[in-house]
């Protein structure tokens, strides 16, 4: 894991252990931090020193922006996520789903948030693309259907967890149902919409996994939402979804209701209603429209 970095420069050590230049420097001539110098003069820092100094400088290194360095993986994590080394980051989060270690995906993804990258952006490039890796690797029969649920679930309660830590804006008048039909277990892209819509300030309402459509009238009346976001990934019954969406549709026109959707059943469920405003098709339409 650590096999592909060589070194790094003062301006990279700064930044993983969130102090200035100048001070990387002082650090090296007063010889708190070794490092290598070149021919040309320049430093040069391997893991193992910045590792070095943050376990022998607990104190010094309270100011770290990302999260408590302990370890050369969380060094590496830490560089990989201000690099923008998605790939790294993709792979990363599977090895440690596909284990149920909660601990560290979740560093990644706090770290992603707190290195200033959008929750959509985080949805988009490194969530989305962990599941259609599990997506793949289970097709190709090289996970077990219990692998698949481990990392799934995984991953469902690390996006939950970094909900938790981020910052929510002023709520604005708008509530959003988020719904997932009758037979839909695939309720993740429905929980990221979810998050991507409370960062707008809107009061969400999300009915989670496998909603019958029959009482939804009297959800209607109640909360009487503004806009509507139907998610639909299973496409078993085509027919019977398409019915189910179709009275959907048909209550939120009533209710002047604007009506969103996504999911890769769109495919085949037709989405030509006047109530609907579009399909989206990536978190960061979420955020747009
Ligand atoms: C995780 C997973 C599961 C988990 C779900 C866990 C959970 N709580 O969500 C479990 C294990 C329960 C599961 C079950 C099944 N699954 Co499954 N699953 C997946 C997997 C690996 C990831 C799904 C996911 O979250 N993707 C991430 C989303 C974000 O990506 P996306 O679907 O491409 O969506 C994009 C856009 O459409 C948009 N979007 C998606 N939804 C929405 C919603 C809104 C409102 C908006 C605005 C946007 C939006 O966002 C994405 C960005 O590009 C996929 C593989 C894959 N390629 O996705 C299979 C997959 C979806 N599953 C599949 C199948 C077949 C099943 C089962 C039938 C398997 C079985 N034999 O039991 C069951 C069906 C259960 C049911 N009744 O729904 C097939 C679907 C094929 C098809 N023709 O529909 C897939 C594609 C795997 C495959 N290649 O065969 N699954």
């Amino acid at each position: 894991m650590t096999g592909t970095i060589k070194y790094f420069n003062s301006e990279d050590a700064a930044k993983v252990l969130g102090v200035n230049v100048s001070t990387i420097k002082r650090w090296t001539e007063g010889g708190a931090l070794e490092c290598i110098k070149t021919a040309g003069g320049h430093r040069k820092f391997l893991m193992s020193h910045l590792a070095s100094f943050v376990e022998k400088n607990r104190k010094k290194n309270s100011k770290v922006n990302l999260f408590t360095l302990e370890s050369e993986q969380d060094i590496e994590i830490s560089y990989r996520i201000l690099k923008g080394d998605y790939k790294y980051l993709v792979e990363y989060i599977l090895e440690h789903s596909l284990n149920c270690n909660r601990e560290k995906v979740q560093q990644v993804l706090n770290g992603l948030y707190l290195g200033q990258y959008p929750l959509h952006f985080i949805y988009d490039v490194i969530i989305t693309p962990v599941l259609h890796q599990i997506g793949h690797l289970w097709i190709e029969n090289k996970l077990s259907i219990i692998q698949e649920h481990f990392a799934s679930q995984t991953i469902r309660d690390c996006i939950t967890r970094l909900q938790g830590i981020i910052k929510m804006p002023q709520q604005v008048d708008v509530r959003a149902l988020c719904f997932a039909p009758s037979n839909e277990m695939h309720d993740i892209p429905l929980k990221m919409v979810d998050h991507i819509l409370e960062t707008r300030g809107f009061a969400v309402y999300n009915t989670g996994q496998n909603t019958p459509v029959e009482k939804i009238g009297d959800i209607f009346d109640t909360i009487a939402p503004n806009r509507l976001y139907i998610s639909s990934t299973n496409r078993i019954n085509i027919n019977e979804l398409q019915s189910e969406i179709n009275k959907l549709y048909e209550i939120a026109r009533e209710i002047h209701c604007d009506v969103y959707v996504g999911g890769r059943s769109f495919d085949e469920i037709d989405y030509s209603h006047p109530a609907v405003k579009k399909r989206l098709f990536t978190f960061e339409e979420v955020y747009k429209y």
